[in-house]
């Protein structure tokens, strides 16, 4: 079998040919159209771009307006196997696979007149992507904050210093588990007590990405708690209409005396309605005296019974209050309920 020469085997690259030879058939008849092709201006593209041509034809004598458009993509680089999505489109569009010059060719030919125009030529430079490079996650953990309240704390994650090494834009997804709680770069949010891991996952447009992991710790201030000093067990009667003794002890870390003595509760109740009131000014009946004789003034308040009793009571009683600077303080001792 003969090769079929120098033009490319595919049998799209046929039909111009045929357009060409019936133009030739036709030109015999007598014509006044003048058509010029236009294959549009040079192109750069990179590798896996869809590249669209931009064809164009005119009729010099101003007789024809509307165009046949035969494409012949003659010259690709060696081992290309790029095509054209349709070679009879005035912009047809093809995907160049390798790097180097694609040699398109336009013929426009008059649709009354059936006058064809001289070829037009345009060059597509094609030249590889160039490499994106991931971002990098920063969350800037791990974040230590004290409660506020039994919920937690409110805790400001910052997530600003994430970066992309072509400065490409971001986004950001801030996660605990599964669940997003927040997709700017700073993000607030409410941590319970304890410690959470979070992510924060930053993303550049060629979807390229990082995550990176810190953790958020929401302290409590942990006070050694007495109930009744001086006595054990810590017999409490819930009928007896009168008040227990509860002593919060200072140590070298925690001084008890920034303890608010109107803001003693049970654990994960409200700050607030346990500590026996008096005098006209509903003064806390609380003070401050060295119950443990270590030296240092420890805490004492009174609790109404008749308060504590609207409670279910467990064996190990929790208690917790807030400092003056509003941070949560808790520690916990036994009790033993006689009736
Ligand atoms: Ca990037
Ligand atoms: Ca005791
Ligand atoms: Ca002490
Ligand atoms: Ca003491």
């Amino acid at each position: 079998m003969k090769k079929r020469g120098s033009v490319r085997g595919k049998w799209h690259s046929w039909w111009p040919v045929l357009g060409v030879v019936a133009a030739l058939l036709v030109s015999a008849a007598p014509a006044h159209a003048e058509i010029i092709a236009d294959a549009g201006p040079d192109q750069h593209a990179y590798v896996g771009d869809t590249v669209q041509l931009d064809g164009a034809g005119v009729d010099l004598s101003g007789a024809e307006t509307h165009f046949f458009y035969y494409w012949f993509m003659y010259a690709v680089p060696s081992g290309s196997s790029a095509s054209l999505s349709n070679i009879f489109a005035q912009n047809p569009t093809f995907v160049p696979d390798l790097p180097g010059d694609y040699f398109l060719t336009l013929y426009t030919q008059g649709r009354r007149s059936w006058v064809l125009s001289h070829p037009d030529t345009v060059v597509v430079h094609v030249t590889q992507a160039p490499v994106n490079e991931p971002p990098v996650a920063d969350c800037n953990g791990p974040y230590i904050e004290p409660a506020t309240s039994w919920a937690g704390a409110l805790v400001t994650l910052d997530g600003s210093g994430s970066y992309d090494p072509e400065d490409d834009p971001l986004t950001y997804s801030w996660k605990i588990g599964a669940d997003e709680i927040g997709t700017e770069p700073v993000v607030e949010y409410p941590f319970p007590i304890g410690e959470t891991e979070v992510s924060l996952t930053v993303t550049d447009p060629s979807e390229e990405s990082d995550t990176a992991t810190t953790s958020v710790t929401v302290t409590v201030i942990h006070v050694a708690i007495d109930i009744k000093p001086g006595s054990d067990p810590n017999s409490i009667n819930l009928a007896s209409h009168g008040v227990i003794p509860v002593a919060f002890l200072t140590t070298v870390q925690f001084d008890a005396s920034e303890i608010d003595p109107l803001t003693v509760t049970l654990k994960g109740e409200d700050f607030s309605g346990l500590v026996r009131l008096r005098g006209k000014k509903q003064a806390p009946m609380a003070g401050m005296e060295d119950v443990d004789g270590d030296g240092d003034l420890d805490l004492v308040v009174h609790l109404e019974t008749e308060n504590l009793a609207l409670y279910e009571l467990d064996e190990v009683c929790e208690l917790g209050a807030l400092t003056y600077g509003g941070l949560v303080v808790s520690g916990m001792d036994t009790i033993r309920l006689v009736p």
